[in-house]
C-alpha cells in the first residue's frame, strides 16, 4: 500500500541494494517460530506502523501549509495582513480533519518509477486591498486538474501575468538604487502572496521499508530530537507527535513542490547494452546549497518573505535531513554548511545514515563552507584534497571561498575479474560577488587544477570526474562556457559580464579581464594545470622541436621575396633547395592536437576535463528555465552537476561543443523546477524547502571492465 516516494520515481533503481527483504523479516523468516514472529510483525505491527506514519505525515505536511499560508504575511506599504488570527494548533487540527475527510489523501499505491507525477500545488491568492492591479492580475493563477487512471493529479499553472512582471518592474524601477535591494523583493513578494489551500490531495506516503532497513535511519532520528531547540514562536514538529516516536519521520516535502525523476537511462546516449549488459556501477549524487544560518542573519532583508519559524535552524535542519533521506543519494556535495551545524549535527547525522563526511570551511572569517558525503558501503576514500581559493597578496585571489575535490574508490561486492576506476568528485562554492567574475574565473580555475591533479591516472588518463557546486554563475554564462567547452578567450571582457548575473549588477565596474589573468606565480598555467604537474615544460621542447622549426625554412611563406627586398636576380630571388628527406608539407596542418597553438594564445584559458552539465537549464514541458535558486523573487540557475564525457568532434568550431556519454552514463536526474512554480509556493526557502537552493540529484552508471 505504501511505497517511498523516492522509490515512486525511483532513480533508475537497476541497484538491487535497494529492493532487499527487510533483514529482521528474513531472519525471522528462517526458524518455524521465528517465521510467525516475522508474519506478525510483517502483516500486523507493519500495517499499524505505516499507519501512524500517515498520520504523522498528514500532521506535518498540515502544519507546512499552515507555514505557507502564514508566510508572506510581511508588511508591505502598510499593508499588514497577517493570515490568520487562529492559533496554529486549532487550524492544524482542522487542516488534519480536512485532510482525513477527504480520503486520508495520501494512501495511495506507488507509481512506476517511469511514470510522470505532477505538482498539485492549489494555491488562491489572498488580496490585499492595496494595488488592485497587482492583485487582480493573480487572478491568472490557474488551477487545472488532469485525471490520470484513479488518480487525481492536480497541478497548478501560475504565471506571472504581464500586468503583474511589468508592475514589479516598474515598482523596481522607480525606487532609488540603494533602496531596489531592500525594498524590492518585499515588493515583489507581496505581489505573489498566496495561501495554500488546505486541501491535501495526494499526500504521498511513505515506505517503511526504508527506516526498517536502514539501522542508521532508525538511529538518527531520535539523536536529532536530542538536538532540538525549540526556538521563541517556532512549534517544533516532533514535540507535537512525541506520541508517534520512536517512528523516524519522513515528511513528504514536496507536495506542492512536485519534482518528476527524469529516467535518462533508454535515451540514445546509452549505448545498446551488449555482452557487458548491466555492468554498471550506479549511484546518485545530490549537490545541495542548504542555506548557513549565519547568512541568513547576516542578510534578513533577503528573507523577508519568510515566515520566521521556516528560517528556524532546527526546523531547518530536520527539513533538510529528511529530504536527503528521502533521495537517498550516494554522494553528497553540500555548500554553505556552517562549522559548528557540521560538527554538532550535520555530520552526527550523516553518519548515522551511513556516510562519511569530509569538510572544509571557507577561509577568514567566513562560518560555512563545503562538505562531501559519501556511502561507505558504496565508495572508499581514496584521496581527500581541500583546496583554498584565497592567496594572499593576489587580488585576483583574495577572497575565501573554497573547493573540495576527492578520489573515490567504487566498491563492488563481487569484483572478480572486473575492475571499477576511481571516480573523482569535486564540491565547491564560488564568490558570489556578480561584479567579480574575475575572481569567480581564476577560483575555477584552481579547483580545475585540483581536479585536473586528483584525476589523473597513472597512465596519464583521466578518471571519471564529476564537479558539483554553487557557481554563483548562470547557463551560458563565460565561466559556464569556460567549464563546458573547454576554453575561454577572456582578454577586454568586463569582470561584471563573467558570470552572466548581469541583472543584479547595478552599477557594472569597469574592470576588464586582462592577459594574463593570474599571475605565473600562482603555479598555475592557461591550460589550468600546475605547473608542477603538467608536462607544459616538456610539451614545449617536444612541440618546437629542432626539425618542427626548421620545416618553417622551407614553406612558401618563408620563400616568398618580402615586396620591399630590391630584386637581385640569383640573389635574392633564390629558393633554397628542400633536402629531400623533409617533409613536404607543414606538419603543423596536420598536427592532431588542436590545442598545440591555442595554449599559447594570450587572453585565452583552456583545461582538458571534457565536462558537460547533467541539466539542461531548461524545461521543455513548461517552455521555461529551470531554477535552482531564487534570491529576491528571481529565479536562476546557478548550481550544477558537470560530469565528464567524451567530446563529439565538431566542425564548427565556434558553436556549442558536443558530448557523448563515456565511462560515466547520465542515467537520469531530478527534474528542477520553473520561476512560476516556485513563485506559487512562495518562493525559496518556503515551508517545504528549506534552502534557497533546490536540491539537484542525478543518477550515474560508471562502466565497470573487464581486466
Ligand atoms: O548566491 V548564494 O547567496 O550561492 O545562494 O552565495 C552567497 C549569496 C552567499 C555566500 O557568500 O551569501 C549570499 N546579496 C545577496 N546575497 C548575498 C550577498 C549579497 N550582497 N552577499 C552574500 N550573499
Amino acid at each position: 500500500m505504501l511505497d517511498a516516494p523516492a522509490r515512486s520515481q525511483s532513480p533508475s533503481g537497476r541497484s538491487s541494494r535497494r529492493s532487499q527483504p527487510p533483514a529482521w523479516l528474513a531472519a525471522a523468516g528462517r526458524g518455524g517460530a521465528g517465521g510467525m514472529i516475522g508474519t506478525v510483525l510483517y502483516y500486523v505491527l507493519l500495517p499499524v506502523a505505516r499507519l501512524l506514519q500517515a498520520f504523522r505525515d498528514a500532521f506535518f505536511t498540515c502544519r507546512k501549509n499552515v507555514l505557507l499560508a502564514k508566510s508572506p504575511a510581511t508588511c508591505i506599504d502598510g499593508l499588514s495582513a497577517p493570515v490568520s488570527g487562529k492559533p496554529v494548533s486549532e487550524e492544524q487540527q482542522a487542516l488534519l480533519q480536512q485532510w482525513l475527510e477527504e480520503g486520508a489523501g495520501g494512501l495511495h499505491t506507488s507509481e512506476s518509477p517511469s511514470k510522470t507525477e505532477k505538482v498539485l500545488a492549489i494555491s488562491t491568492a489572498e488580496w490585499l486591498e492595496g494595488p488592485e492591479l497587482l492583485m487582480t492580475s493573480l487572478s491568472d493563477l490557474n488551477i487545472s486538474a488532469q485525471s490520470d487512471g484513479q488518480e487525481q493529479q492536480h497541478v497548478v499553472q501560475t504565471e506571472a501575468s504581464p500586468e503583474l512582471q511589468e508592475f514589479v518592474e516598474t515598482t523596481l524601477a522607480n525606487l532609488p538604487a540603494e533602496e531596489r535591494e531592500a525594498e524590492g523583493d518585499s515588493a515583489l513578494w507581496a505581489a505573489i502572496r498566496t495561501q495554500a489551500d488546505p486541501q491535501i490531495i495526494d499526500a504521498a506516503p511513505l515506505s517503511t521499508e526504508v527506516w526498517i532497513e536502514d539501522p542508521a535511519v532508525l538511529a538518527w532520528s531520535p539523536a536529532l530530537e536530542t538536538d532540538v531547540v525549540s526556538t521563541e514562536g517556532a512549534v517544533w514538529p516532533f514535540q507535537d507527535v512525541g506520541q508517534f516516536q520512536p517512528f523516524p519521520a519522513e515528511i513528504p516535502y514536496h507536495e506542492i513542490l512536485w519534482r518528476d525523476w527524469e529516467d535518462l537511462s533508454a535515451q540514445d546516449c546509452i549505448p545498446e547494452e551488449g555482452p557487458e549488459a548491466g555492468s554498471l556501477f550506479e549511484f546518485r549524487v545530490m549537490s545541495y546549497n542548504i542555506l548557513a544560518q549565519d547568512l541568513i542573519e547576516q542578510s534578513p532583508h533577503l528573507y523577508m518573505h519568510c515566515h520566521p519559524d521556516i528560517l528556524n535552524w532546527s526546523y531547518r535542519l530536520t527539513n533538510l535531513l529528511q529530504e536527503i533521506q528521502h533521495w537517498d543519494p550516494d554522494v553528497l556535495c553540500l555548500q554553505e554548511v556552517q562549522e559548528n551545524h557540521y560538527w554538532e549535527q550535520l555530520e552526527p547525522t550523516l553518519m548515522m545514515m551511513g556516510f562519511a563526511c569530509i569538510y572544509k570551511r571557507r577561509t577568514g572569517r567566513k562560518t560555512d563552507g563545503c562538505a562531501i558525503c559519501y556511502k561507505q558501503s558504496r565508495f572508499q576514500l581514496i584521496s581527500t584534497n581541500p583546496v583554498e581559493f584565497f592567496r594572499p597578496g593576489l587580488d585576483i585571489l583574495n577572497r575565501d571561498n573554497v573547493g573540495l575535490v576527492l578520489l573515490l574508490q567504487p566498491l563492488l561486492e563481487s569484483l572478480g575479474d572486473k575492475a571499477i576506476r576511481p571516480l573523482c568528485v569535486a564540491n565547491t562554492h564560488v564568490l558570489y560577488n556578480p561584479r567579480r567574475g574575475d575572481i569567480k574565473l581564476a577560483q575555477m580555475a584552481l579547483l580545475l587544477a585540483e581536479i585536473d591533479k586528483t584525476s589523473k591516472m597513472a597512465d596519464g588518463n583521466y578518471c571519471p570526474i564529476i564537479l558539483c557546486g554553487d557557481l554563483n554563475s548562470v547557463p551560458d554564462s563565460p565561466l559556464y562556457k569556460f567549464i563546458r567547452n573547454g576554453q575561454l578567450y577572456y582578454h577586454g571582457m568586463p569582470a561584471w559580464k563573467v558570470s552572466g548575473q548581469e541583472e543584479f549588477c547595478e552599477h557594472p565596474y569597469q574592470r576588464k579581464l586582462l592577459t594574463p589573468l593570474w599571475p605565473s606565480c600562482l603555479g598555475i598555467t592557461d591550460d589550468c594545470q600546475y605547473v608542477t604537474h603538467c608536462q607544459s615544460k616538456t610539451s614545449d621542447r617536444l612541440k618546437y622541436s629542432r626539425d618542427f622549426l626548421l620545416q618553417f625554412h622551407y614553406c612558401d611563406a618563408a620563400c616568398e621575396r618580402p615586396a620591399e627586398l630590391i630584386l637581385l636576380e640569383g640573389v635574392t630571388d633564390a629558393k633554397p633547395d628542400r633536402p629531400p628527406h623533409w617533409p613536404k608539407k607543414l606538419t603543423v596542418n596536420n598536427n592532431s592536437d588542436p590545442e598545440l597553438f591555442c595554449s599559447r594564445y594570450p587572453g585565452n584559458i583552456q583545461h582538458g576535463l571534457n565536462l558537460t552539465s547533467a541539466y539542461n537549464h531548461f524545461l521543455p514541458q513548461r517552455g521555461r528555465p529551470e531554477i535552482t535558486t531564487m534570491p529576491l523573487g528571481v529565479g536562476a540557475t546557478v548550481d550544477y552537476i558537470f560530469y565528464s564525457a567524451k567530446p563529439i568532434k565538431n566542425e564548427n568550431e565556434e558553436s556549442r561543443r558536443m558530448y557523448q556519454d563515456g565511462a560515466l552514463k547520465l542515467l537520469g536526474r531530478l527534474s528542477l523546477l520553473s520561476e512560476d512554480i516556485l513563485w506559487s509556493a512562495n518562493g525559496l526557502p518556503n515551508p517545504f524547502c528549506s534552502s534557497d537552493h533546490l536540491c539537484l540529484l542525478t543518477s550515474f552508471g560508471l562502466e565497470i571492465s573487464d581486466f
